[in-house]
């Protein structure tokens, strides 16, 4: 069989390019993270070849024998590590598993209330660009603007005043803890679904280091590529009472064929869930973003909602008249990898932003800990001091390269070229 590198040059590079991107820069993006061989392993399997619409033991093509096997182990993990009655593993992404859920229990028209895109919900959970605010009724609640935490009272009054089918959870630039218990009641009073969105903090509710949705929401959606450290992808949880309705919505509701080696791939990321190592790696993430916030704050920024309790921070980048668009490609200058991000009653388009999101679930992996995270935030600060001098960028970038050397990552996979352009 020919390599990739004999059959198209062309992407090969680009994969070897983005090698070596990863493993010489400080990945920051909360949503991002490093799988492992073996997750990788299963997601470059032959299980791409196999079409399996359908459930195990239930599909519509021949062949499935080994398929139904990984899937069906892929669901027993997953129902072990949340603790959840009914799992669906084949939605494609986060999005996808939140359409399934709204359309097994929604019509259009019907109205959802979620945390607003600006205060750091996410498109999914009404934003009038996304399908969701186009087919649903959309109540957004927010954060108290004293203490940039949800607003407990307003959700309660929005939830009685505009009785929502479905009160959303979650979101994608949220440090706080989620109070779902608070939500439920709520959500009990007024006779709406509780849908947890759990995408971010999932690795951290396995580890059982942030409450858990399971006794409080009907449905959990998450991604399995983010705190998780699974494959790109999606899964849905729910109460046994709503498991057919849920099932039928996702396929063939809203998705064809399932992404069988994405699916074998979960299934080897739980596993790695289970096991008390995933925990410590957790706590880890935890201690290293408190460290990274601290550090922030000792430098003069200002981290929206006080600090983090998670593994996400937003840095309100206005007392330093910074935008986020600006400090991003800046720092992207110096080898640190962030988002441009909307802080809660924010000023400026959501394309430019004031602040910025910083994660620590992908340097954890490389196994940073607290030291490296004060090292980093002065990098950080070192660069925002003076966004315009490009000379401090490359300083920066050198310390940051210098760092990186000192935890690598899939550093046998490192081809020549890969390596040439590290040096
Ligand atoms: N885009 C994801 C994130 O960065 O949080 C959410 O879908």
């Amino acid at each position: 069989m020919k390599r990739l590198s004999e059959v198209d040059p062309e992407i090969d590079e680009a994969i070897r390019l983005e090698t070596a991107r990863q493993a010489d820069g400080l990945e920051l993006i909360a949503s991002e993270n490093f799988v492992s061989e073996a997750v990788m392993e299963a997601t470059g399997s032959v299980m791409t070849n196999k079409y399996a619409e359908g459930y195990p033991g239930r599909r519509y093509y021949g062949g499935c024998e080994f398929v139904d096997r990984a899937e069906t182990v892929a669901i027993e993990r997953a129902k072990a590590l949340f603790g959840a009655d009914h799992v669906n593993v084949q939605p494609h992404s986060g999005t996808q598993a939140n359409m399934a859920v709204y359309f097994s229990v929604l019509q259009p028209g019907d109205t959802i209330m979620g945390l607003n895109l600006a205060h750091g919900g996410h498109l999914t959970h009404g934003s009038p660009v996304n399908f969701s605010g186009r087919f649903f009724q959309v109540i957004s609640y927010g954060v108290h603007p004293e203490t940039e935490q949800i607003d407990f009272a307003q959700v309660k009054r929005l939830a009685q005043e505009h009785k929502p089918k479905i009160i959303v959870v979650g979101g994608s630039a949220y440090p706080r803890i989620l109070d779902f218990a608070t939500f439920k009641e709520i959500a009990t009073e007024v006779g709406a679904i509780v849908m947890a969105d759990i995408a971010h903090p999932a690795g951290l509710i396995a580890a059982k280091l942030h409450p858990s949705p399971i006794p409080h929401a009907e449905f959990v959606t998450t991604t399995t590529h983010k705190t998780l450290r699974g494959p790109r992808g999606g899964l849905i949880m729910c109460k046994q009472e709503y498991a057919a309705v849920l099932n039928k919505s996702l396929f063939p509701g809203s998705q064809g064929g399932p992404l069988m080696h994405v699916i074998a791939a979960k299934a080897v990321a739980f596993k790695e869930a289970l096991g008390e190592e995933f925990r410590v790696y957790q706590q880890q993430i935890q201690r290293n973003a408190v460290t990274l916030a601290e550090e922030l704050s000792r430098q003069g920024f200002r981290l929206v909602a006080g600090g983090t309790d998670t593994h996400l921070m937003l840095v309100d980048l206005r007392p330093k008249r910074l935008t986020g668009k600006v400090a991003e490609a800046v720092l992207e200058k110096a080898g640190i990898t962030v988002n441009k991000n909307a802080i809660p009653f924010d000023p400026e388009k959501p394309a430019v932003g004031s602040g910025i999101r910083i994660g620590t679930p992908a340097v954890t992996t490389r196994g940073m800990r607290e030291e490296e995270m004060r090292l980093i935030g002065q990098l950080v600060a070192e660069v925002l001091q003076e966004a315009a001098d490009e000379d401090r960028q490359r300083r920066v970038r050198g310390k940051v390269r210098e760092l990186c050397q000192q935890f690598p990552l899939y550093a046998e996979r490192l081809g020549p070229k890969a390596k040439e352009h590290q040096s």
